[in-house]
């Protein structure tokens, strides 16, 4: 098993490669989408009931040259570079809302990923979803006050539309006309990922590159008008069904997971990384279930962290596991601050149970 940390674009400096590091953490798993607030202090406590904010890179595809000089970077700092997380919403739009433009969408995406498979990064993690995590709110909820990310679905309208140009919380078109986009069925959320997983697992196969799917988080089975894929574990299974191969993985989250209304987080952490389909693992703890649920330190949620090394360990997995994200803690660096006591909580337990 090895430790990674995830790296959000505004972050992907020389300072935090070496903050890794310092952190214990071998691995990286990167975002190239910018849709966090507070750059050198990234939050998720800010509101992002409006969006995670804008992204214009329609024309802006991942080229081979700038993924390779990235990865030179992280190398120099003695770190790997296992994942990508999410693809950039400006990319993929007409994919994910079967509009005009998914065909050449499609090609885009697989020119993507032969780049990322001939940088020699093995796995690309991407959340098929309209509507995206939306709903949190945010408390000082978690132990001694830390600022946590919340969600209660009775605070908010879940139905409310998603308006037109925006999809995974993200605007991708400032000038998309009035209106919303429209409801869509569990047939056609299905339909269209399985169109999107039959173009790209062949192309991913060709290039060692596993897709890592997240869960949908929050778990619910419509959010936004919109219906979602997996939202319980039979989801996943599903996910899996679609085409039997290698490349068609889990980016396993387990605080969605917990999230859930049904299931047991160890059965699915036990069963999947048994049949080797988690490319990565979400090491992220929560209180509470749909629809009200809170994020918590690693040590203080409702998952036995431990018992799920345990089970990572019996499988033989091998693969990264990340904190995904924690609570704030009350400092200058409240990330920072969150992500050094996880990983230090994960290290901790790995040289413990020797894994
Ligand atoms: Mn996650």
């Amino acid at each position: 098993m090895k430790l990674g940390l995830g790296l959000y674009k505004s972050v992907l400096t020389d300072d935090n490669f070496r903050f890794a590091r310092q952190a214990g953490a071998t691995h990286l798993v990167v975002q190239l989408v910018d849709y966090i607030k507070g750059g050198d202090n990234p939050s998720l406590t800010k509101n992002y009931l409006d969006g995670w904010g804008v992204t214009d890179n329609e024309h802006n595809l991942w080229e081979y040259d700038d993924l390779v000089a990235l990865k030179k970077q992280i190398e120099s700092h003695g770190l790997t570079w296992e994942a990508i997380e999410n693809f950039d919403p400006s990319h993929w739009f007409d994919i994910l809302l079967d509009g005009p433009k998914k065909a050449r969408q499609m090609e885009n995406i697989k020119q993507t990923i032969r780049n990322i498979g001939k940088a020699g990064i093995p796995v690309i993690g991407y959340y098929f979803s309209l509507a995206g995590v939306w709903g949190w709110s945010s408390r000082p909820s978690g132990r001694g006050e830390a600022q946590s990310v919340e969600f209660d679905a009775s605070a908010i309208d879940i139905n409310t539309p998603i308006p037109n140009g925006m999809v995974w919380n993200m605007t991708y078109n400032t000038d998309a006309p009035e209106g919303t986009v429209a409801p869509v069925s569990p047939e056609e959320i299905w339909d269209r990922l399985n169109e999107f997983l039959h173009e790209m697992i062949p192309i991913a196969e060709e290039n060692n590159v596993r897709l890592a799917a997240h869960p949908d988080d929050p778990p619910l089975p419509t959010l936004r008008g919109v219906s979602r894929l997996i939202y319980e574990p039979d989801g996943y299974d599903k996910l899996l069904d679609v085409i039997d191969s290698n490349a068609n993985g889990i980016e396993f989250c387990m605080g969605t997971t917990q999230e859930m209304m049904k299931g047991d987080v160890y059965e699915c952490l036990d069963k999947y990384s048994g049949m080797d389909k988690i490319c990565y693992v979400h090491f992220r703890n929560v209180k509470g279930k749909v629809p009200h649920y809170r994020e918590a330190f690693v040590d203080e949620g409702d998952i036995d962290m431990i018992k799920a090394l345990k089970i990572l360990k019996k499988n033989n997995f091998e693969g990264v596991i990340i904190p995904d994200h924690t609570p704030e803690m009350s400092c200058n660096a409240p990330w920072h601050a969150g992500m050094a006591f996880a990983l230090g909580y994960m290290k901790g337990a790995i040289q413990s149970l020797e894994i």
